[in-house]
């Protein structure tokens, strides 16, 4: 990120989601995969379960403040790791990226790090475990291409997909906030970023 970033208008929008493609290019994806890498070396990914026990294929962890975990107790952010080291801080790049397309008045509590292999995908859902939705989600995508599906603000409905790339960031705010959206599939190969392939989303977050 330069020291005066330009404001970007979204490439694309989507019911209300804004889509930068490529908004990070590849020195950028690259220094930023070694920040995320020192946040999972003191902070390791784990692999959540949902209340009912099911293990989530995705794995994850957290920087900032407080993190996002899952487990029988349910969803929820809690100030250290299932293991109870704290998180690490949220890099400054990480935080550059929200300083560009966020809000100026606050900075994100928690970045929540996904890993997706092959494999993995994630439900349909709302971003909903924050106590205040006029902040936006800002979200990364880093690694193998995403099939990114946006439905409605209740569950149901037609649905919208789009391809999410590595280096794209997608603002999720305003009337869009609590909009359902879900990553189908993974489509392995189609990054040469992460060496054994996949993908990383960050996902930036006021929590309180
Ligand atoms: O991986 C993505 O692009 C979305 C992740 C997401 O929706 C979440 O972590 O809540
Ligand atoms: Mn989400």
């Amino acid at each position: 990120m330069n020291d005066n970033p330009p404001r970007r208008t979204p490439d694309l929008v989507v019911r209300g989601f804004q889509i930068f493609e490529g908004f990070l290019d590849d020195a950028h994806q690259s220094a930023l995969l070694g920040d995320v890498r020192s946040v999972a070396a003191a902070a390791p990914l784990f692999a959540p379960t949902t209340s009912r026990g099911k293990e989530m294929s995705v794995r994850m962890t957290s920087a900032g403040r407080l993190g996002w975990v899952s487990d029988a107790k349910g969803y929820r952010y809690e100030a250290t790791h299932p293991r109870g080291m704290p998180w690490p801080a949220i890099p400054d790049p990480v935080l550059d990226i929200w300083r560009a397309v966020g809000p100026a008045d606050r900075l994100p509590d928690c970045c929540l790090i996904n890993f997706y292999d092959k494999d993995a995908r994630m439900g349909l859902h709302q971003d909903r475990d924050e106590a205040d939705f006029s902040w936006p989600v800002v979200s990364v995508s880093l690694g193998d291409d995403a099939l990114f599906r946006i439905g409605n603000l209740t569950r149901g409905g037609k649905t919208e997909s789009v391809w999410l790339r590595s280096g794209d960031v997608v603002v999720m705010g305003g009337d869009a906030r609590l909009t359902y959206h879900g990553v189908d599939r993974i489509k392995a190969g189609t990054s040469m970023l992460l060496p054994n392939g996949g993908r990383i989303n960050l996902t930036l977050r006021v929590v309180t």
